[in-house]
């Protein structure tokens, strides 16, 4: 009896441990430039980098999911004109990701030389010198262009996608990390997550808006930039960047990033309360 106590507990520890998660949400800075500042969990040091990003007031938020952030309501974007070359902030992880990799972010553009996104083992601040990035900028008033970048080769994009400029969009991304290999990569642009139950639920039903696999990006992800600029034009206002997450834990990384739980977990730990209520009724 006592053995299948042991095994619940243990079970259970493993489902609710996520150590591997990483946020920055930006609500417990400093408003001002977010150079040199810290916060969040999961990141070793401060931000360094384009010294022209700023934590303004306000969060960006999406119906679309279902995480919510606390603290004092924060974002980040660059305020004066930047283009690609200096616009990316950097920041390391305490330990290198690898495995299946969740990634989230909120961003919006308020015009249409606005460009926003997120790096993954960025290597300057020029958002073209990176190993994987996002980039997303809104075409006109009311479609988008995506693009998933490795420097400033693009790798999948598409330049015609439903999302209107001024409301805020929600980027989904999953890495399947290979060592020595490709990475696969999927990407969902404004996925509505919260009409599914659980990762499989989603998987299984949702498309992605964008896919790659036929390339070697890197063995483990180490450190995370995010970018905001403006092209084109002498004008401020790079995209703002809101509640950036990411997981690669085993069990809970789907729903570290979309707040969305795994059943099949809950349902297993249900499974084990029954039976072992069950067998301690038999014992009696
Ligand atoms: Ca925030
Ligand atoms: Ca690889």
């Amino acid at each position: 009896m006592k053995k299948i106590w042991v095994m619940m507990v243990a079970f259970g520890l493993c489902g609710v441990a996520s150590a591997a998660l990483v946020v920055a949400d930006f609500n417990d800075l400093s408003t001002g430039d977010l150079n040199g500042q810290g916060g969040g969990s999961g990141f070793s040091g401060n931000y360094t980098g384009a010294t022209n990003t700023q934590v303004i007031a306000g969060n960006l938020t999406s119906s679309l999911y279902d995480v919510s952030q606390s603290g004092t309501a924060q974002s980040i974007k660059s305020t004066t004109f930047v283009g690609a070359a200096g616009g990316q902030i950097q920041r390391d992880l305490d330990s290198a990701m690898g495995g299946t990799i969740w990634i989230s972010m909120l961003g919006e553009n308020e015009i249409v030389q606005g460009r926003g996104g997120f790096s993954l083992n960025p290597t300057t601040g020029n958002t073209t010198a990176n190993a994987f990035n996002v980039l997303f900028f809104n075409s006109n008033a009311s479609t988008a262009d995506v693009r998933l970048r490795a420097g400033s080769t693009t790798l999948a994009s598409d330049n015609a996608l439903s999302w209107s400029m001024g409301s805020t969009g929600l980027f989904l991304l999953r890495i399947q990390v290979s060592v020595g290999g490709n990475e696969t990569l999927d990407f969902w642009l404004n996925p509505n997550v919260s009409a599914y139950s659980s990762e499989t639920d989603f998987l299984a039903n949702v498309t992605p808006t964008l896919t790659h696999n036929a390339t070697d990006l890197f063995d483990s992800v180490s450190s995370v930039g995010v970018f905001s600029y403006t092209s084109g034009a002498t004008v401020s206002d790079g995209a703002t960047l809101d509640n950036f997450r990411m997981s690669n834990d085993s069990v809970d990384a789907f729903k570290d990033v979309t707040g969305i739980p795994e059943p099949a977990t809950i349902g297993m730990l249900g499974l084990g309360v029954l039976l072992a209520l069950a067998l301690r009724r038999r014992m009696r």
